[in-house]
């Protein structure tokens, strides 16, 4: 069961499964120079590349990161937005899986282990839920929690979905699924809709109306460690509501609504399983640039 995160606790050891495909770790970044040692040191060990993209901070954000682990990919966005920086660290990514993971502390990410174990088991798309069993958060307001919760609805029903938990941003997948998300292009300088905190919405009906199995597992979101939220519940929560009536209108969403539901893979809510802290690798765990890791592609999902 995922667990409240504990700032004093050490980091305890979390491992990838053994010939785990190549993950890439994606963290976008604003001013995040106090919270992203915390992430950093607290990834599982086996992780193929980490990329950090950052939305020009001005606290020595990266330089800290790179202080901590010298083997980062930093990758600078093109405009500026939360959905743009993650669009140009998905376009960077070389590992077959993909994890996106925010830098705030707010994301346990020994977490990972149990979305890695979700994609091999025959998922594409795993979200991160607080709010099925065994989620939670400390962080989420009331009014955030009502939002949260009326968008999810809204969008269950036009899309025959079944998300709990749409606006959430603790998500992995397998990296062919990210021609389905069509996110903007990092290319140009003009603003798009998908370049702010809507992202996730828009990542998350995609994948619901694509031909992907989506299905969740449990996240626990504690508060963020220091510093300010870059959401405005208001403006952001806005753009959600206008990505949610544009998506209405995609061709994949008059299929999927066309279909009955009972042809559409139900989304899945499943308890995270988190494994015990300090399980010794079972098998040495290569140095994230070694080719060694580049292991064979688990069937089914290609
Ligand atoms: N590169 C980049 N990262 C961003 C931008 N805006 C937010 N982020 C990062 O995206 C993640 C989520 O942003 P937060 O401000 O924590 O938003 P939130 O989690 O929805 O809000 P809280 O729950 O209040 O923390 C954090 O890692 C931020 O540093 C941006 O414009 N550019
Ligand atoms: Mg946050």
């Amino acid at each position: 069961m995922p667990k409240p995160r504990d700032a004093a606790t050490p980091a305890s050891v979390t491992v990838l499964p053994a010939d785990c495909p190549r993950v890439s770790v994606v963290i976008p970044t604003k001013n995040e120079a106090r919270n992203i040692p915390w992430v950093l040191e607290r990834l599982p060990l086996g992780i193929f590349e980490v990329i950090v993209v950052d939305g020009a901070s001005v606290d020595g954000t990266v330089e800290v990161a790179r202080s901590i682990r010298d083997d980062i990919v930093v990758v600078e966005q093109t405009r500026s937005g939360k959905g743009n920086a993650l669009a140009c660290g998905f376009a960077a990514a070389r590992g077959e899986i993909i994890v996106m993971i925010d830098a705030d502390g707010s994301m346990d990410p020994a977490e990972i282990v149990s979305f890695v174990d979700e994609l091999l088991a025959g998922a594409d798309y795993v979200k991160g839920t607080r709010f099925s069993l065994g989620g939670g958060s400390s962080d989420i307001t009331r009014i955030r929690r009502a939002g949260n919760a009326a968008l999810n609805s809204l969008v269950n029903v036009l899309y025959k979905a079944s998300f709990t938990d749409l606006c959430y941003g603790y998500n992995a997948f397998w990296a062919h699924a990210v021609k389905h998300l069509e996110l903007p292009t990092p290319e140009g300088r003009e603003p798009q809709t998908g370049d702010g905190f809507e992202v996730e919405t828009m990542m998350n009906i995609r994948a619901a109306v694509a031909p992907l199995v989506v299905r969740e597992v449990a996240s626990y979101e504690s508060d963020r460690l220091s510093g300010a939220s870059n959401l405005n519940a208001v403006r952001d929560g806005l753009r959600v509501l206008r990505v949610i009536a544009k998506e209405y209108r995609t061709p994949a969403a008059r299929a999927v609504r066309a279909a009955p539901r009972s042809a559409r893979p139900a989304t899945r809510s499943l308890p995270a399983m988190r494994r015990e802290p300090a399980i010794p690798p079972r098998r040495p765990v290569a140095e994230p640039s070694d080719p060694a890791t580049v292991t064979t592609r688990v069937g089914g999902a290609w």
